[in-house]
């Protein structure tokens, strides 16, 4: 399961922000963000990192390095 480091989320609405931002990209489901690791994990049809870091990036968070 692919995962990134999401940097700069306080609260359980930088959360859903960021749940709602990876659920919205083709082929990734089962999006889950964890607040206390800093951390999203998913499901992806096809991996696009750069698709992924941008999200978060367009809505406000710093994305680390997908793995
Ligand atoms: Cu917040």
């Amino acid at each position: 399961m692919p995962s990134v480091e999401v940097k700069g989320m306080s609260c359980n609405h930088c959360v859903m922000s960021v749940k709602k931002a990876l659920s919205g990209l083709p082929g990734v489901t089962d999006v889950d963000v964890s607040l206390e690791k800093g951390l999203a994990t998913f499901e992806a049809a096809a991996l696009d990192a750069e698709a992924v870091r941008q999200a978060i990036a367009k809505i406000g968070f710093e994305p680390g390095v997908v793995k």
